[in-house]
């Protein structure tokens, strides 16, 4: 039976949880079935519960008190424990029908995403090749308001880019929490956000030469000197090259705008091939037997 999910990724505090939240709520309005997962062991709060929750498997705040390891590192322990323990995933996951969108709620450290190879280990399990075929979709957040900031827009594209590189699953990526630069920035000006446009970094408001007249080896006058500079054209050549990654637009307030990217998501992992026509009368059923 095929399955039928996405993992949603990004930095800390992207706005991925606010994002399932929103993407429940547009499911449960459109009377569809979903499964929450949250493999965030630090998170603690959720609007809507989640159907599984990495903290009944294990729980960080005893990792790090009985291992002595720091929350990073907690959290990679976490993960290395979930993968010795991929039942935990498989029993609750199993039974799942195709109806389902399953919604993997990550935790935000980079490292995760950058430079251990647990992720792909946890989606090899949860794809085709795995134990559990679940046509799966990337989605990887980064908030809007790193386009004031470009040379931290083009790193965060990078990470976003690394990634999908490594994931080798259908991706999405959405710039969240757009309400936050709402009339700040041009359209047009945008519009070289949501499709990176290298020049972005030629024509930065307020950039400067470098003047030579900075303090050595002080931060400020690094991040303001020619070679931060030749960095960052570097970073963003290597985003041109590949020409992978461009931007969905998230108002995570607005339902047509959550509905647009479920959207895009669905096409990406094609769940409306798999569904079977219902009468009238089965879809009553099937939401009776949800409650
Ligand atoms: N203004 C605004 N704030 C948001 C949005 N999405 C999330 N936030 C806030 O950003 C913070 C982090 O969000 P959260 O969903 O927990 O991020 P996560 O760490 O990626 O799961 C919270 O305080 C949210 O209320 C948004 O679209 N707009
Ligand atoms: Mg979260």
């Amino acid at each position: 039976m095929s399955k039928y999910g996405v993992l949603v990724m990004g930095p800390a505090g992207a706005g991925k949880s606010t994002f399932c939240t929103a993407l429940i709520t547009h499911l449960h309005n459109n009377r569809r079935s979903c499964f929450y997962v949250n493999l965030d062991p630090a998170a603690e709060e959720f609007a809507h519960e989640p159907d599984l929750d990495i903290k009944d498997l294990i729980s960080l705040e005893d990792v790090m008190e009985d291992m002595g390891l720091g929350p990073n590192g907690g959290l990679i322990y976490c993960f290395e424990f979930l993968l010795e323990n991929l039942d935990f995933l498989t029993e609750a996951l199993d039974p799942l029908t195709e109806e389902y969108l399953i919604i993997i709620d990550m935790p935000g450290q980079i490292e995760l995403y950058t430079h251990i190879p647990i992720l792909p280990a946890l989606v090899k399990h949860l794809t085709r090749t795995g134990a559990l075929d679940v046509n799966l979709c990337a989605a990887y957040l980064l908030e809007a308001t790193f386009v004031v900031d470009r040379a931290k827009f083009f790193a965060g594209t990078l990470s976003a880019m690394s990634a999908m590189i490594m994931l080798e699953v259908p991706h999405v990526n959405i710039l969240s929490k757009m309400d936050l630069v709402k009339g700040q920035i041009a359209k047009r000006d945008l519009k070289r956000f949501v499709d990176p446009d290298t020049t972005l970094l030629d024509d930065e408001p307020g950039a400067e030469e470098d003047d030579g007249q900075g303090v050595a080896g002080d931060p400020q006058t690094l991040m303001k000197g020619n070679s931060f500079k030749r960095l960052n054209r570097a970073v963003a050549g290597l985003i041109d090259s590949f020409s992978m990654v461009s931007y969905l637009r998230l108002e995570v307030q607005d339902e047509d705008s959550v509905g647009a990217i479920l959207s895009y998501i669905d096409d990406a992992i094609q769940y409306h091939e798999a569904q079977e026509p219902k009468e009238p009368n089965d879809a009553i059923e099937v939401d009776e037997a949800d409650d």
